[in-house]
């Protein structure tokens, strides 16, 4: 069910907001901010229960049921069962991806990442294209390159799972091996994983392109690729058949820990925890009530998806810095290989809940 994601008014006197890379406060109390869910919800989710699951290996499906049935196999609930997610094989895919360094938008070597993108997903069998289009930002027109990859479903619903690939720009030596390379990966690997499968709800990997701002201001500068898509779902009148956008961000730090800003949809809080815990991983995540993230999901938020940010926003040297965010420390050397595993391991698990059975 579509969550409406109502304005609401704000009781908290101070709300951190992280916007186009700077810090700010939010205006104070009683103050009409689009895009929030409350507080008191977020408590509700720490108890609720686990969705029903239903039989993606049911004998219902018959003949077509044998092939994921030999290659993944079923749980005793008649769910499809699947192999345990390779975060070396992510790794890798981070490591092809960040060959191609800097990334920034506008430039070359995005389109060359771009390119890069679509034929990973083409060689595991699965349908991709290359968007590309004009846009303002601050520097004046600039020409980006989303990529987006489809597993279709047996329903005209679809979930999309997004990263970035572009890197921030004016940052010596930087890749961007966390901050839009780990999610890639993950997201490549994920698509290998899922090539073939006929699931109930259909899959859209889209890969953003400029997501990074230049100038940290105006609404112009930054999430082009997301605005883009989402705005055109919205013009083609099939923004109706997205049931959710899950967003991946920063999800290589070695020191895994997800926190979800308070600019995520309640209904799929809940099912992300649901399935992090299914995955055994519920002790990653918390949930910000004082923090909003203006990264790419929020332009699925304007447009009325349900959308949530799996960010881990503390990338640093140390417990609870955010140090190396930005910086010529976000390098290969400084993701992990089972961070990404475990992040595609509850990513399974959430669409095992949702999309797949
Ligand atoms: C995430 C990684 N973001 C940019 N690179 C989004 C973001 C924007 C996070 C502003 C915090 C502040
Ligand atoms: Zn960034």
């Amino acid at each position: 069910m579509r969550d409406p994601n109502p304005a609401i008014r704000l009781k908290k006197p101070f709300l951190l907001v992280l916007k186009r890379g700077s810090l700010r406060f939010a205006p104070k109390k009683n103050t009409k901010i689009k895009g929030l869910t409350p507080l008191p919800m977020h408590r509700r989710l720490l108890t609720a229960k686990a969705p029903r699951r239903d039989g993606f290996c049911s004998l219902r499906l018959g003949v077509l049921a044998v092939f994921p049935f030999l290659l993944f196999g079923c749980k005793p609930d008649g769910q499809a069962e699947f192999p345990p997610f390779d975060g070396r094989r992510a790794f890798a895919e981070v490591e092809a991806l960040v060959k191609i360094t800097p990334r920034d938008a506008g430039t070359a070597n995005a389109r060359k990442a771009a390119e890069h993108i679509r034929q990973r997903l083409e060689s595991f069998g699965v349908a991709a294209e290359i968007d590309t289009f004009n846009d303002k930002t601050p520097d004046g027109e600039q020409t980006f390159h989303n990529v987006v990859g489809r597993i279709p479903g047996k329903t005209d619903k679809w979930i999309i799972l997004g990263s970035h690939f572009d890197t921030m720009p004016g940052i010596k030596n930087f890749q961007g091996a966390n901050d839009g390379g780990s999610s890639t990966g993950v997201l490549l690997e994920l698509a290998r994983m899922l090539a073939g499968q006929r699931p109930r709800v259909g899959i859209i990997f889209a890969f953003f392109d400029g997501e990074e701002g230049i100038a940290d201001y105006g609404p112009n500068d930054g999430l082009h690729g997301s605005r883009h898509l989402a705005t055109t779902l919205v013009e083609t009148g099939k923004v109706k058949t997205i049931q959710s956008m899950v967003l991946l961000d920063m999800v290589g730090d070695k020191d895994l820990h997800f926190t979800i800003p308070f600019n995520s949809s309640r209904t799929l809080v809940k099912e992300v925890l649901d399935a992090a815990h299914a995955a055994g991983h519920r002790d990653r995540f918390t949930l910000s009530l004082g923090m909003v993230i203006t990264d790419d999901h929020q332009p699925f938020l304007d447009a009325g998806v349900p959308a949530i940010d799996l960010i881990d926003f503390r990338f640093g040297s140390a417990p609870g810095l955010n140090d190396y965010w930005h910086t010529d420390a976000d390098n290969l050397e400084n993701i992990g290989s089972q961070s990404l595993e475990t992040t595609g391991n509850i990513l399974l698990k959430l669409l095992e809940q949702t999309a797949l059975d």
